[in-house]
């Protein structure tokens, strides 16, 4: 039997950075090389994202217990591995997706079945004595990610007290990955000042941002460009704002409520609060501006930002090649949030990837607000030179573990190592 061959597939339940518990999946190869995947979790979930498995004991675990899916990689998935050859990360997907056999893994759990897809690619990388992103990615995979970075967390993040989710940067005019990571660290720590001299109370949400105590949406948008501007830097220059609205979560009969402001808009309306911001702060994106099911609130608001801003689909495109090709369709959107849980295997994210990138829009690979320690991501980003990572802030550890990584790729790449800055914006953008 060959060395890369699976002689074991072992998963167990574990905790996220939510504490909340979630899929942890060992493959074990006939050399004793051994391959982990960690899987993420998300709170403002999409409704068209593959199914996360979760046991709804109430009795345990508030009903949040993973104990099914982790039985059915044991039970149900493990014997079909035995034996298969860890190299060949397609053929192990796709059996997988045949397991399930169902369009969005309902039946065996997309949390049971991504542990296996990445404990599979981080065992073949380790079989193979090379980092994720070069196995992943091949010999000229050397593209650093643009950052996207929260400072202030909201929405369903932070206990709904805003409406907006998350209020970010992007340090775009950084000429490397470690210059833009520390410029955040210095807009994040000044941001944090900046709470203080207007009297709010320091608290992290979710994803390690500030927690939001705010009497408007916008007021986060004030406090960001002060944040940026105390730590030294030009808005919109150096560094410009992104934002992710996550607006299915406030949409509701056809409309826009934002309760934090008591305010129903029409999509007609609400596209025009989100242009007036766009003329008001040095904003480079926006992502999920309309809600999943609005195409048409979509198609008022890409008319009006596409060619000036990048227009990200999460909750929109869910990381599924059919809901991508619906967005090209329709002419809506310019960039695709890139999440592997939201599909299920590596496999499926790596298509996802590339079938956004040949359609001309820029994939923005991303955490969960859920995360663990594994950094498997920042190596998805370079292997497929997708330009973009979203992770959540520069806080708390399960983020650090991506930037961290990061770091250590960029020194490991060297000369080689290529930063996009603002030239990747210039693919979808007329103006900047
Ligand atoms: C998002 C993510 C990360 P969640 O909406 O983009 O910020 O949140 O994982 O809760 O879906
Ligand atoms: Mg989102």
């Amino acid at each position: 039997m060959k060395s890369t061959c699976i002689k074991q597939v072992k998963a167990r339940q574990i905790f996220d950075s939510r504490a909340n518990p979630t899929v942890e999946v060992d493959i074990i190869l006939e050399s004793g090389i051994i391959g982990r995947g960690l899987v993420p979790s998300g709170a403002s979930t999409g409704k068209f994202e593959a199914i996360e498995l979760r046991d709804d004991d109430i009795s345990k675990l508030s009903g949040k217990s993973v104990l099914t899916a982790v039985r059915n990689v044991n039970e149900i998935i493990a014997p079909q591995l035995i034996g298969k050859d860890v190299l060949d990360q397609a053929a192990l997907d796709h059996l997988l997706i045949e397991l399930d056999g169902t369009p969005n893994k309902a039946r065996l759990g997309a949390n049971g079945i991504l542990g296996v897809s990445m404990a599979a690619a981080w065992a073949g990388a380790n079989a193979e004595n090379i980092p994720l992103y070069r196995y992943l990615g091949g010999a000229n995979a050397r593209m650093l990610p643009v950052p996207m970075i929260q400072i202030i967390g909201g929405g369903k993040h932070a206990g709904q007290t805003i409406d907006i989710q998350d209020y970010l940067v992007i340090p775009a005019g950084a000429n490397s990955f470690s210059e833009a990571i520390e410029m955040v660290i210095n807009v994040y720590h000044a941001t944090r000042k900046v709470f203080i001299e207007r009297g709010k109370p320091i608290s992290v949400a979710d994803e390690g941002g500030f927690w939001p105590t705010f009497v408007s949406n916008t007021e986060g948008l004030d406090l960001l460009v002060a944040g940026i501007e105390k730590a030294g830097y030009r808005p919109g220059e150096e560094i410009a704002i992104a934002l992710d609205i996550a607006s299915s979560h406030f949409y509701q009969d056809g409309q826009y409520c934002f309760a934090l402001e008591n305010r129903k808009m029409t999509p007609e309306e609400f596209a025009d609060v989100l242009v007036s911001w766009v003329n008001k702060y040095p904003i480079l994106s926006i992502e999920d501006g309309m809600a999943e099911d609005d195409w048409d609130g979509w198609k008022h608001l890409s008319a009006k930002l596409k060619s000036r801003i990048q227009l990200i689909g999460d909750d929109l495109f869910v990381t599924n090649v059919d809901r991508i090709q619906q967005g090209l369709d329709k002419d809506v959107a310019n960039g695709v949030l890139i999440k592997p849980n939201q599909i299920g295997t590596i496999t499926e994210t790596l298509e996802a990837i590339e079938f956004t990138k040949n359609a001309g829009y820029l994939p923005i690979i991303s955490a969960r607000s859920g995360e663990t320690e594994d950094a498997m991501i920042v190596h998805l980003a370079i292997a497929t030179a997708a330009g973009q990572l979203k992770v959540g802030s520069v806080a708390r550890s399960e983020r650090t573990a991506k930037w961290n990584e990061g770091l250590r790729i960029e020194e490991q790449l060297g000369a080689s190592g290529i930063y996009p800055g603002k030239a990747l914006y210039r693919r979808i953008l007329n103006t900047r």
